[in-house]
């Protein structure tokens, strides 16, 4: 039987990192298999242009190419590994994927979204994530969690203003797709969120 396909969305310091273990343990224990995976990357190719996107080094990188090297480093992780894995009956759990290009550079940048719509069924077909948990906060919350970390990336150097479009455009997607978005309340308390991470993941799972 395909397996099921689950993404963890959300801006710079959401928590996703912090919760995909959570997420990972809990479909464990009810015996599913999980492939845990990230974008970019997830691929040697996928991790090697995480890093020619992340770098200050193409600090000037123009918006384009960032669109198609996301979707590059996605058509490797797709063919490689996820659908191999769906196909193969394990649940893919996925820190980020199309909504990302959809927030951070239709949202975020500017592209249109018609564009990012092409790339998406060019790359993708019909495959698409069963469940898009995303994350959400008021951008200067996730940036002050995401402060002192480690230092900033070329997204995370970005602005405030970048960072509440983005969000933005989460918020306008899960409101058009409403039967495939669970919308989670992150500026809350780390027991708070996983208690309803558990029982988000409780109701796909019945
Ligand atoms: N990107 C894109 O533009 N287009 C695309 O299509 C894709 C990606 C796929 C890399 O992604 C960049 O790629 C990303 C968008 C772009 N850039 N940005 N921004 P990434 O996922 O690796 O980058 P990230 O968003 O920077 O992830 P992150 O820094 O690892 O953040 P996080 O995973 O959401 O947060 P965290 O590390 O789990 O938590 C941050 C801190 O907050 C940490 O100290 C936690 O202990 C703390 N925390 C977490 N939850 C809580 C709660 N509830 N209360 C208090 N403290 C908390």
């Amino acid at each position: 039987m395909q397996g099921r396909f689950i993404t963890v969305e959300g801006i710079e310091g959401v928590g996703k990192t912090t919760n995909m273990e959570l997420l990972r343990t809990t479909l464990t224990a009810r015996g599913i298999s999980v492939l845990s995976t990230r974008e970019p990357g997830g691929t040697p190719l996928g991790e090697a242009v995480r890093g020619l996107l992340l770098s200050h080094e193409f600090a000037g990188m123009h918006e384009d190419s960032e669109l198609l090297l996301m979707f590059a480093a996605r058509a490797e992780h797709l063919n490689r590994v996820i659908r191999p894995a769906l196909a193969n009956g394990q649940w893919v759990l996925c820190d980020r994927f199309t909504d990302a290009t959809y927030a951070y550079q239709g949202g975020g940048r500017g592209i249109a979204t018609r564009r990012i719509a092409e790339l998406e069924q060019w790359v993708q077909g019909d495959l698409r994530p069963d469940l898009v948990i995303v994350l959400d906060i008021e951008p200067a919350q996730g940036l002050a969690r995401a402060k002192g970390r480690s230092e900033a990336d070329r997204f995370e150097s970005e602005t405030l203003a970048f960072f509440e479009r983005t969000r933005a455009a989460y918020l306008d997607r899960a409101r058009q797709y409403p039967e495939r978005y669970r919308v989670i309340d992150a500026g809350r308390p780390l027991a708070e969120v996983q208690e309803i991470l558990r029982r988000t993941l409780e109701d796909f799972l019945a």
